[in-house]
Protein backbone atom coordinates (compact mmCIF):
# COMPACT_ATOMS: atom_id res chain seq x y z
CA UNK A 1 0.00 0.00 0.00
CA UNK A 2 1.20 3.52 -1.41
CA UNK A 3 1.76 6.37 1.43
CA UNK A 4 -1.20 8.34 -0.61
CA UNK A 5 -3.28 4.67 -0.27
CA UNK A 6 -3.07 4.55 3.45
CA UNK A 7 -3.46 7.75 4.06
CA UNK A 8 -7.02 7.75 2.52
CA UNK A 9 -7.53 4.64 3.50
CA UNK A 10 -7.24 5.83 7.29
CA UNK A 11 -9.53 9.24 6.40
CA UNK A 12 -12.79 7.15 5.19
CA UNK A 13 -15.35 7.10 7.31
CA UNK A 14 -17.82 4.53 7.48
CA UNK A 15 -21.36 6.14 8.36
CA UNK A 16 -24.21 4.18 9.92
CA UNK A 17 -28.17 5.07 9.16
CA UNK A 18 -28.25 8.50 10.05
CA UNK A 19 -24.90 8.97 11.15
CA UNK A 20 -23.77 11.22 8.69
CA UNK A 21 -20.56 13.08 11.07
CA UNK A 22 -18.01 14.62 8.44
CA UNK A 23 -14.83 16.20 9.21
CA UNK A 24 -15.00 20.22 9.16
CA UNK A 25 -11.07 20.65 8.41
CA UNK A 26 -10.35 20.59 4.97
CA UNK A 27 -8.81 17.21 4.52
CA UNK A 28 -9.07 14.63 2.31
CA UNK A 29 -11.82 12.20 3.50
CA UNK A 30 -13.46 9.22 1.92
CA UNK A 31 -17.01 8.49 3.10
CA UNK A 32 -19.03 5.99 2.04
CA UNK A 33 -22.94 6.38 2.14
CA UNK A 34 -25.62 3.79 2.25
CA UNK A 35 -29.11 5.68 2.69
CA UNK A 36 -30.85 8.77 2.00
CA UNK A 37 -30.17 11.06 4.64
CA UNK A 38 -26.06 10.27 4.82
CA UNK A 39 -25.68 10.87 1.45
CA UNK A 40 -27.67 14.32 1.58
CA UNK A 41 -25.19 15.51 4.36
CA UNK A 42 -22.21 14.27 2.72
CA UNK A 43 -23.14 16.13 -0.93
CA UNK A 44 -24.38 19.31 1.80
CA UNK A 45 -21.43 19.20 3.78
CA UNK A 46 -18.34 18.42 1.12
CA UNK A 47 -14.60 19.94 1.59
CA UNK A 48 -12.66 20.14 -1.09
CA UNK A 49 -11.26 17.02 -1.52
CA UNK A 50 -14.19 14.87 -0.08
CA UNK A 51 -15.08 11.76 -2.27
CA UNK A 52 -18.04 10.84 -1.42
CA UNK A 53 -18.82 6.94 -2.38
CA UNK A 54 -22.16 5.64 -2.75
CA UNK A 55 -23.63 1.78 -2.21
CA UNK A 56 -24.64 0.56 -4.55
CA UNK A 57 -28.91 0.60 -4.74
CA UNK A 58 -32.18 2.62 -5.37
CA UNK A 59 -32.36 6.12 -3.31
CA UNK A 60 -35.62 7.89 -2.58
CA UNK A 61 -34.99 11.33 -1.53
CA UNK A 62 -37.69 13.33 -0.05
CA UNK A 63 -35.91 16.26 -0.92
CA UNK A 64 -34.02 17.96 -3.45
CA UNK A 65 -29.86 16.78 -2.99
CA UNK A 66 -28.26 20.25 -3.26
CA UNK A 67 -24.63 21.57 -2.13
CA UNK A 68 -23.19 24.99 -2.25
CA UNK A 69 -19.85 23.62 -1.08
CA UNK A 70 -16.56 23.86 -3.67
CA UNK A 71 -14.13 22.07 -4.41
CA UNK A 72 -11.29 23.54 -5.44
CA UNK A 73 -9.17 22.75 -9.09
CA UNK A 74 -6.38 20.80 -8.04
CA UNK A 75 -9.27 19.76 -4.76
CA UNK A 76 -12.35 18.53 -6.71
CA UNK A 77 -15.13 17.15 -4.56
CA UNK A 78 -15.62 13.79 -5.77
CA UNK A 79 -19.54 12.04 -6.17
CA UNK A 80 -19.47 8.33 -7.43
CA UNK A 81 -20.41 4.91 -7.25
CA UNK A 82 -18.91 2.75 -5.07
CA UNK A 83 -16.69 0.09 -6.73
CA UNK A 84 -18.28 -1.06 -9.56
CA UNK A 85 -21.84 -0.72 -7.87
CA UNK A 86 -25.21 0.41 -9.79
CA UNK A 87 -26.28 3.26 -7.99
CA UNK A 88 -29.67 4.73 -8.69
CA UNK A 89 -30.99 8.12 -7.24
CA UNK A 90 -35.34 8.26 -7.65
CA UNK A 91 -37.11 11.39 -7.62
CA UNK A 92 -40.59 9.40 -7.32
CA UNK A 93 -41.01 10.20 -4.01
CA UNK A 94 -39.87 13.81 -4.30
CA UNK A 95 -42.56 16.88 -4.13
CA UNK A 96 -44.17 17.94 -7.50
CA UNK A 97 -41.71 20.31 -9.09
CA UNK A 98 -38.64 19.25 -7.08
CA UNK A 99 -35.51 18.24 -8.59
CA UNK A 100 -33.24 15.95 -7.71
CA UNK A 101 -30.02 16.87 -7.47
CA UNK A 102 -28.78 20.80 -7.68
CA UNK A 103 -25.24 21.99 -7.46
CA UNK A 104 -24.32 25.46 -7.54
CA UNK A 105 -20.68 24.83 -6.90
CA UNK A 106 -17.32 24.62 -8.34
CA UNK A 107 -15.25 21.79 -8.83
CA UNK A 108 -17.06 18.98 -8.91
CA UNK A 109 -16.77 15.41 -10.48
CA UNK A 110 -19.60 13.45 -10.65
CA UNK A 111 -19.63 9.77 -12.30
CA UNK A 112 -21.64 6.71 -12.70
CA UNK A 113 -24.74 7.42 -11.02
CA UNK A 114 -28.28 7.34 -12.97
CA UNK A 115 -30.89 9.98 -12.16
CA UNK A 116 -33.78 8.82 -12.68
CA UNK A 117 -37.95 9.39 -12.37
CA UNK A 118 -37.49 13.43 -11.13
CA UNK A 119 -41.02 15.32 -10.58
CA UNK A 120 -38.88 17.76 -13.05
CA UNK A 121 -35.52 18.47 -14.00
CA UNK A 122 -33.52 15.76 -12.84
CA UNK A 123 -29.78 17.53 -12.34
CA UNK A 124 -29.30 21.24 -12.23
CA UNK A 125 -25.84 22.80 -12.27
CA UNK A 126 -25.72 26.93 -11.57
CA UNK A 127 -23.17 28.87 -12.08
CA UNK A 128 -20.95 26.21 -12.02
CA UNK A 129 -16.92 26.12 -12.90
CA UNK A 130 -15.38 22.99 -13.37
CA UNK A 131 -17.49 20.58 -12.78
CA UNK A 132 -17.07 17.30 -14.76
CA UNK A 133 -19.67 14.63 -15.36
CA UNK A 134 -18.72 11.30 -16.15
CA UNK A 135 -21.23 8.48 -17.16
CA UNK A 136 -24.00 9.73 -15.64
CA UNK A 137 -27.40 8.84 -16.61
CA UNK A 138 -30.57 11.29 -16.61
CA UNK A 139 -33.87 9.55 -17.37
CA UNK A 140 -37.72 9.30 -17.49
CA UNK A 141 -37.87 12.84 -16.01
CA UNK A 142 -40.74 15.57 -15.55
CA UNK A 143 -38.23 18.20 -17.35
CA UNK A 144 -34.88 18.54 -18.65
CA UNK A 145 -32.92 15.53 -17.95
CA UNK A 146 -29.58 17.56 -17.24
CA UNK A 147 -28.68 21.55 -17.05
CA UNK A 148 -26.59 24.09 -16.98
CA UNK A 149 -27.62 27.59 -15.84
CA UNK A 150 -26.52 30.96 -14.37
CA UNK A 151 -24.34 33.31 -15.68
CA UNK A 152 -20.86 31.93 -14.53
CA UNK A 153 -21.15 28.74 -16.15
CA UNK A 154 -17.72 27.77 -17.29
CA UNK A 155 -15.61 24.96 -17.95
CA UNK A 156 -17.99 22.22 -17.30
CA UNK A 157 -17.35 18.97 -19.02
CA UNK A 158 -20.45 16.42 -19.69
CA UNK A 159 -19.04 13.41 -21.06
CA UNK A 160 -20.55 9.68 -22.01
CA UNK A 161 -24.22 11.07 -20.45
CA UNK A 162 -27.54 9.56 -21.45
CA UNK A 163 -30.30 11.24 -21.31
CA UNK A 164 -33.62 9.92 -22.64
CA UNK A 165 -37.48 9.51 -22.11
CA UNK A 166 -37.53 12.76 -20.23
CA UNK A 167 -41.50 14.84 -20.91
CA UNK A 168 -42.98 17.55 -18.83
CA UNK A 169 -46.58 16.47 -19.27
CA UNK A 170 -48.05 19.98 -17.47
CA UNK A 171 -46.64 21.55 -20.83
CA UNK A 172 -47.33 18.72 -23.07
CA UNK A 173 -43.67 17.80 -23.58
CA UNK A 174 -43.19 21.05 -24.46
CA UNK A 175 -39.55 21.66 -22.61
CA UNK A 176 -37.89 18.63 -21.40
CA UNK A 177 -34.49 18.28 -23.44
CA UNK A 178 -32.25 15.85 -22.86
CA UNK A 179 -29.22 18.52 -22.42
CA UNK A 180 -30.59 22.26 -21.74
CA UNK A 181 -27.75 25.17 -21.67
CA UNK A 182 -29.78 27.45 -20.90
CA UNK A 183 -30.34 30.75 -19.45
CA UNK A 184 -26.65 32.28 -18.83
CA UNK A 185 -22.96 32.55 -19.78
CA UNK A 186 -19.53 31.28 -19.86
CA UNK A 187 -16.65 29.79 -21.87
CA UNK A 188 -15.14 26.40 -22.16
CA UNK A 189 -18.50 24.22 -21.83
CA UNK A 190 -18.19 20.87 -23.37
CA UNK A 191 -20.25 18.48 -24.15
CA UNK A 192 -18.73 14.94 -25.16
CA UNK A 193 -20.17 11.57 -26.18
CA UNK A 194 -23.49 12.00 -24.97
CA UNK A 195 -26.74 9.92 -26.38
CA UNK A 196 -29.82 11.81 -25.94
CA UNK A 197 -33.04 10.45 -26.92
CA UNK A 198 -36.94 9.91 -27.21
CA UNK A 199 -37.12 13.30 -25.13
CA UNK A 200 -40.19 15.09 -25.43
CA UNK A 201 -38.68 18.30 -26.89
CA UNK A 202 -34.98 18.92 -28.13
CA UNK A 203 -31.74 16.49 -27.58
CA UNK A 204 -29.93 19.75 -27.26
CA UNK A 205 -30.97 23.12 -26.09
CA UNK A 206 -28.93 25.83 -26.02
CA UNK A 207 -31.98 28.70 -25.61
CA UNK A 208 -30.38 32.16 -24.41
CA UNK A 209 -27.04 30.69 -23.71
CA UNK A 210 -24.55 33.99 -24.39
CA UNK A 211 -21.24 31.69 -24.61
CA UNK A 212 -20.06 29.33 -27.09
CA UNK A 213 -20.60 25.53 -26.37
CA UNK A 214 -19.14 22.84 -27.86
CA UNK A 215 -20.49 19.71 -28.60
CA UNK A 216 -18.31 16.33 -30.12
CA UNK A 217 -19.08 12.56 -30.48
CA UNK A 218 -22.61 13.16 -29.98
CA UNK A 219 -26.18 10.98 -31.06
CA UNK A 220 -29.46 13.11 -30.90
CA UNK A 221 -32.30 10.78 -31.82
CA UNK A 222 -35.75 10.06 -31.60
CA UNK A 223 -37.00 13.49 -29.71
CA UNK A 224 -40.09 15.37 -30.09
CA UNK A 225 -41.78 12.05 -31.02
CA UNK A 226 -45.41 11.91 -29.15
CA UNK A 227 -44.70 8.69 -26.93
CA UNK A 228 -47.20 9.76 -23.93
CA UNK A 229 -50.33 9.56 -25.95
CA UNK A 230 -50.65 13.58 -25.31
CA UNK A 231 -53.56 14.64 -27.15
CA UNK A 232 -51.91 18.62 -27.09
CA UNK A 233 -48.11 17.45 -27.22
CA UNK A 234 -45.93 20.46 -27.86
CA UNK A 235 -42.71 19.12 -28.14
CA UNK A 236 -40.31 20.77 -30.58
CA UNK A 237 -37.87 17.75 -31.17
CA UNK A 238 -35.16 19.31 -32.74
CA UNK A 239 -31.37 16.67 -33.14
CA UNK A 240 -29.69 20.26 -31.87
CA UNK A 241 -31.11 23.64 -30.97
CA UNK A 242 -28.60 25.83 -31.04
CA UNK A 243 -29.68 28.81 -29.78
CA UNK A 244 -33.09 31.52 -29.19
CA UNK A 245 -34.07 34.94 -27.48
CA UNK A 246 -31.99 36.99 -29.27
CA UNK A 247 -28.63 35.70 -28.61
CA UNK A 248 -25.64 35.98 -30.85
CA UNK A 249 -23.45 32.82 -30.09
CA UNK A 250 -20.67 30.86 -32.21
CA UNK A 251 -21.58 27.55 -30.59
CA UNK A 252 -19.81 24.73 -32.31
CA UNK A 253 -20.59 20.87 -33.26
CA UNK A 254 -18.29 18.47 -34.36
CA UNK A 255 -18.52 14.88 -35.52
CA UNK A 256 -22.01 14.26 -34.36
CA UNK A 257 -25.59 12.69 -35.67
CA UNK A 258 -29.06 13.38 -35.70
CA UNK A 259 -31.40 10.67 -36.61
CA UNK A 260 -35.17 10.35 -36.74
CA UNK A 261 -36.28 13.54 -34.54
CA UNK A 262 -39.58 14.99 -35.23
CA UNK A 263 -38.03 18.63 -35.96
CA UNK A 264 -34.67 19.50 -37.62
CA UNK A 265 -31.62 17.71 -37.27
CA UNK A 266 -29.50 20.72 -36.68
CA UNK A 267 -30.74 24.66 -36.26
CA UNK A 268 -29.89 27.79 -35.35
CA UNK A 269 -33.21 28.46 -34.08
CA UNK A 270 -33.09 31.88 -34.87
CA UNK A 271 -29.43 32.52 -33.83
CA UNK A 272 -27.71 34.52 -35.90
CA UNK A 273 -24.34 33.85 -35.04
CA UNK A 274 -21.09 32.29 -36.45
CA UNK A 275 -22.04 28.62 -35.57
CA UNK A 276 -19.55 26.31 -37.04
CA UNK A 277 -20.58 22.35 -37.50
CA UNK A 278 -18.17 19.76 -38.97
CA UNK A 279 -18.57 16.36 -40.14
CA UNK A 280 -22.10 15.99 -38.38
CA UNK A 281 -25.29 14.04 -40.29
CA UNK A 282 -28.17 14.53 -40.14
CA UNK A 283 -30.58 11.66 -41.16
CA UNK A 284 -34.51 10.79 -41.59
CA UNK A 285 -35.16 13.92 -39.16
CA UNK A 286 -39.29 15.13 -40.26
CA UNK A 287 -37.84 18.15 -41.09
CA UNK A 288 -34.93 20.16 -42.26
CA UNK A 289 -31.82 18.09 -41.97
CA UNK A 290 -30.00 21.35 -41.10
CA UNK A 291 -32.18 24.71 -40.87
CA UNK A 292 -29.88 27.92 -40.71
CA UNK A 293 -31.35 30.92 -42.33
CA UNK A 294 -30.63 33.75 -40.91
CA UNK A 295 -27.07 32.80 -39.39
CA UNK A 296 -23.50 33.45 -40.76
CA UNK A 297 -22.71 29.88 -39.78
CA UNK A 298 -20.07 27.82 -41.32
CA UNK A 299 -21.08 24.36 -42.45
CA UNK A 300 -18.28 22.19 -43.67
CA UNK A 301 -18.13 18.08 -44.27
CA UNK A 302 -21.80 17.29 -42.81
CA UNK A 303 -23.82 14.86 -44.40
CA UNK A 304 -27.70 14.65 -45.20
CA UNK A 305 -29.82 11.90 -46.34
CA UNK A 306 -33.53 11.54 -46.13
CA UNK A 307 -34.42 14.56 -44.03
CA UNK A 308 -38.26 15.52 -44.23
CA UNK A 309 -38.30 18.81 -45.49
CA UNK A 310 -34.76 18.62 -47.26
CA UNK A 311 -31.01 18.48 -46.63
CA UNK A 312 -30.29 22.14 -45.58
CA UNK A 313 -32.39 25.26 -45.50
CA UNK A 314 -29.13 28.19 -45.46
CA UNK A 315 -29.30 31.92 -46.05
CA UNK A 316 -27.20 33.90 -47.69
CA UNK A 317 -24.92 34.85 -45.05
CA UNK A 318 -24.12 30.76 -44.40
CA UNK A 319 -20.62 29.61 -45.88
CA UNK A 320 -21.02 25.81 -46.99
CA UNK A 321 -18.73 23.92 -48.34
CA UNK A 322 -17.69 19.78 -48.61
CA UNK A 323 -21.02 19.32 -47.88
CA UNK A 324 -23.40 16.72 -49.54
CA UNK A 325 -25.43 19.28 -51.06
CA UNK A 326 -22.91 21.46 -52.00
CA UNK A 327 -22.19 21.08 -56.03
CA UNK A 328 -19.46 18.76 -56.97
CA UNK A 329 -19.91 16.55 -53.69
CA UNK A 330 -20.99 13.18 -53.30
CA UNK A 331 -22.99 10.94 -50.89
CA UNK A 332 -21.31 8.16 -49.38
CA UNK A 333 -23.67 4.98 -48.68
CA UNK A 334 -24.54 4.27 -44.98
CA UNK A 335 -23.03 0.59 -43.80
CA UNK A 336 -26.30 0.12 -42.26
CA UNK A 337 -29.54 2.60 -41.86
CA UNK A 338 -30.56 -0.19 -38.67
CA UNK A 339 -29.79 1.78 -35.84
CA UNK A 340 -30.54 -0.93 -32.88
CA UNK A 341 -27.17 -1.26 -31.76
CA UNK A 342 -26.64 2.62 -30.96
CA UNK A 343 -29.00 1.76 -28.26
CA UNK A 344 -26.32 -0.97 -26.49
CA UNK A 345 -24.60 -0.79 -23.59
CA UNK A 346 -21.85 1.74 -23.47
CA UNK A 347 -17.86 0.66 -23.49
CA UNK A 348 -16.25 -0.30 -19.77
CA UNK A 349 -14.72 2.80 -20.43
CA UNK A 350 -18.12 4.58 -20.99
CA UNK A 351 -17.79 5.29 -24.55
CA UNK A 352 -20.26 4.80 -27.12
CA UNK A 353 -20.88 1.34 -27.96
CA UNK A 354 -19.72 0.07 -31.25
CA UNK A 355 -21.96 0.57 -34.44
CA UNK A 356 -21.98 0.60 -38.27
CA UNK A 357 -24.93 2.70 -38.52
CA UNK A 358 -24.60 5.56 -40.34
CA UNK A 359 -21.13 5.26 -41.28
CA UNK A 360 -19.38 5.06 -44.50
CA UNK A 361 -15.87 4.91 -44.40
CA UNK A 362 -15.53 8.47 -45.82
CA UNK A 363 -12.22 10.56 -44.34
CA UNK A 364 -13.63 13.70 -45.49
CA UNK A 365 -17.58 13.65 -44.93
CA UNK A 366 -20.28 13.07 -42.10
CA UNK A 367 -19.80 12.11 -38.52
CA UNK A 368 -17.81 8.76 -37.81
CA UNK A 369 -20.79 7.41 -34.80
CA UNK A 370 -17.73 6.99 -32.06
CA1 LIG B 1 -39.90 23.56 -26.80
CA1 LIG C 1 -36.23 22.77 -25.77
Amino acid sequence: MSRRTALIATATLALGSGLAVLPTQAQAATVVVSNVTDLSNAVKNATPGTVIQVRGGTYRPTATLQSTANGTSSSPVTLTAYGSETVKIDGSSLPAGAWIFKLTADYWNVSNLTFQNSPDSAVVCQSCTGTVWNNIKTIDGGDSGFTLTGDGTVNNTVRNIDSYGNYDAANHGENADGIAVKFGSGTGNLITGARLYNNSDDGIDFWSFSSPVTVEHTWSMGNGVNRWSDSAFAGDGNGYKLGGDGEVVAHVVNNSAAWGNAGNGFTENSNTGALVLNRTTAYANSKWGYYFATSSAKLGKNLAVSNGSGSVNKGSRVTSSGNNWDSGIGTPAFRSTDASTTYNARSSSGTLPATTFLTTGSTTIGATMN
